[in-house]
């Protein structure tokens, strides 16, 4: 402060000399010309943003838009927020927006919509933000975190309204083909060149983040044209559609009815045996630390006699001896009776997610007969086997005939292991969390198996960091509170300011902590995503908005994982080193 007035003193001093020697006449041009000056030189900064504001009309979007295009709404955000009534996906909307530009823009005739958040201030990135589940609607709240990164934000409502679990929204080909693959492609395309229109110049870098359907969106997005992105982050991707959906199936069979000896019908069940996984597993990777982070260990040693009434001591939500029989097919892989590898089996210690498809749905719905999140729906609407069809008349033919549908129709599924150019041209950072069963993680890795499989090595371009004790997408058991936040989609707005993160937060929101950064470094600037460092947070207060730093652990580029130098806090990244 004080070697400021310093500088400027000598300045001033000057022109006041100047000024007393002017007569009244000059004085008034010497004043005019400085207010000139002075409102010339504050609305400098704002120019941009002023002409941008300028184009943030919906009679501009319109005048750019082509055939077949309805521009349905154009709004200049100022206040810090934006809110679309009526989206029954996405019903959360984001907080703390920087200035922006919010359109939608609907395909009137391939019937989807998108949604853009074009910020004033624009680092020349557009960021694609992956959907969720069978949901549609327009992901704002993640766009929201996205656009905080200085990008472009765009967001497809895959072409249809629709809320938790329900899938009965898929009984037209245009619908599935439009969430399979259509609404997103059509509307990025779309969207950079309405992008590049507004503001008169061109796309730097192009990125992806998306998880579960998401992590599906985006390998699906490269798999068709490898330039669509110049960088993905793959979250969890149920990327397996045709076989993912009929596995759903397959559980529900073991567990029916729902009164049987052997059906895993209560959400103590899970807890038990989770606590029980623990006990056993967690020392099995050399640290007891209520991680899990060598499930392999865990599935030759672990022995689950232990959770059963007539073995332990313990009857507190104790298991049947057919129960855990029924607990072993779901740790198995999924194989039918000809042999064909339908879907990889659940993950030691994913235990607390087994309910999401065994215990009734959420949006329990009698008269659908869902019992269970999607219980029979992929095959009532997505297969036509009609409104009436019931997962007790499920076999395995159904594998083929979802195979079959998806391959000639709707080609949802992301399988093409070879993914060909875009090894040249991009970079893709997947991750899963080894405490997933909503997609089961060791499907997320035989993904990548099968990628290496085909490929050879892919470490140039393409690399996967498994998050030992992550539940799916986000979050961590109570009694493992693993590091697992990494910036990606879903996670910043799990914690305070929630609506209004992005990042990793307490200023952890650089290329080492947060995935996305990382993903941009190693694009832009070459540098290899060698590992990245997770963090854990605790609540300070029981309205948890206040948290402090529990602990942060490297991710390792699979297969290396991370190892205790033996003597560090473990809490503490510096600890731990990949090999
Ligand atoms: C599809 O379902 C919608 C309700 O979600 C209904 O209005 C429409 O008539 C159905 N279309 C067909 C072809 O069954
Ligand atoms: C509308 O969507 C269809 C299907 O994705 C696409 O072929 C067409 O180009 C889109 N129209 C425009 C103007 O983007
Ligand atoms: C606004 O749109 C007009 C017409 O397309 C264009 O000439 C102008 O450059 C745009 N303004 C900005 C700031 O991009
Ligand atoms: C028995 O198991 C339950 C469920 O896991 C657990 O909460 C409880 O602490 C256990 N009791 C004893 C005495 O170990
Ligand atoms: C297997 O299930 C399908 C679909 O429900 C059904 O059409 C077929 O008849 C079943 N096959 C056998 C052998 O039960
Ligand atoms: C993936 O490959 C690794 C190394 O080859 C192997 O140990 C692991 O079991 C495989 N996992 C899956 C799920 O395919
Ligand atoms: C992290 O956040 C701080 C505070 O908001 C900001 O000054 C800084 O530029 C951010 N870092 C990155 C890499 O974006
Ligand atoms: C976070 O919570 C765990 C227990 O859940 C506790 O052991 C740990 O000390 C806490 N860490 C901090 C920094 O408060
Ligand atoms: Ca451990």
């Amino acid at each position: 402060m004080q070697r400021d007035l310093d500088l400027v003193a000598p300045l001033i001093q000057p022109l006041f000399a100047y000024i007393n020697e002017l007569d009244l006449l000059e004085m008034m041009w010497f004043w005019i010309l400085i207010i000139l000056a002075a409102s010339l030189a504050t609305s400098w900064p704002l120019s941009l943003a002023q002409r941008q504001a300028s184009n943030c009309s919906i009679e501009y979007f319109t005048s750019i838009a082509p055939a077949g295009i309805h521009v349905e709404r154009v709004q200049y955000v100022t206040a810090g927020f934006f809110v679309e009534t009526g989206n029954i996906g996405y019903p959360t909307f984001p907080t703390g927006l920087p200035e922006l530009c919010a359109v939608i823009i609907n395909n009137i005739t391939a019937n989807y919509r998108f949604g853009m958040f074009l910020p004033d201030e624009w680092n020349s990135r557009f960021l694609t933000i992956g959907s969720y589940s069978f949901f549609g609607g327009i992901n704002w709240l993640e766009m929201g975190v996205g656009v905080k990164y200085g990008g472009v934000a765009l967001a497809t409502d895959t072409g249809h309204s629709s809320g938790v679990g329900d899938i009965t929204w898929a009984n037209t080909t245009l619908k599935q083909v439009n969430w399979a693959y259509q609404a997103l492609q059509g509307s990025i395309y779309l969207g950079k060149a309405l992008t590049e229109a507004y503001y008169g110049q061109h796309i730097a870098y192009s990125y992806f983040t998306g998880c579960s359907t998401g992590g599906r969106q985006g390998l699906k997005q490269i798999q068709l044209d490898p330039n669509v992105f110049d960088g993905a982050l793959i979250g969890a991707p149920a990327w397996d559609t045709k076989h993912l959906m009929p596995w759903l199936s397959k559980l529900a069979t073991w567990n029916l009815p729902e009164d049987a000896s052997y059906s895993l019908n209560d959400a103590n069940l899970f807890s038990r045996l989770q606590a029980e996984v623990l006990k056993q597993c967690d020392p099995l990777d050399g640290v007891k630390d209520n991680i899990i982070s060598s499930p392999s260990a865990c599935r030759q040693k672990f022995d689950i006699t232990k959770v059963r009434c007539d073995i332990s001591g313990n009857k507190t939500s104790c298991w049947t001896k057919a129960q855990t029989e029924t607990a072993k097919k779901m740790y198995a892989d999924y194989v039918t009776s000809d042999g064909q590898l339908v879907y990889k089996g659940s993950e030691y210690g994913s235990e607390l997610e087994w309910g999401t498809f065994l215990l009734p749905a959420v949006a329990n719905d009698n008269s659908q007969n869902v019992r269970r999140n999607f219980d029979g729906q992929y095959e009532r609407y997505f297969m036509s086997y009609g409104s009436r069809w019931q997962t007790t008349s499920y076999n395995d033919s159904v594998v083929k005939d979802a195979e079959a549908r998806d391959e000639k129709i709707v080609q949802a599924t992301a399988d093409q292991f070879d993914l060909g150019s875009f090894r040249n041209k991009g970079k893709i950072i997947m991750y899963g969390g080894l405490a997933d069963n909503v997609v089961p993680v060791q499907h997320t890795t035989y993904y990548y198996n099968r990628t290496v499989e085909v490929m050879g090595y892919v470490g140039d371009f393409f690399r996967y960091f498994q998050i030992p004790g992550m539940r799916h997408c986000w979050g961590t058991p109570d009694n493992v509170k693993a590091p697992w936040m990494i910036g990606s989609t879903g996670q910043s707005v799990q914690r305070p300011p929630y609506a209004s993160a992005w990042s990793v937060p307490l200023g952890f929101n650089d290329s080492g902590h947060d995935a996305l950064l990382a993903l941009m470094d190693w694009v832009e600037k070459g540098r290899t995503v060698s590992q990245i460092i997770a963090s854990e947070f605790n609540f300070t207060d029981d309205t948890r908005q206040n948290i402090v730093l529990h602990r942060q652990r490297p991710l390792c580029v699979y297969p290396k994982t991370a190892q205790w130098n033996g003597k560090g806090n473990q809490n503490d990244a510096a600890s731990w080193r990949c090999q």
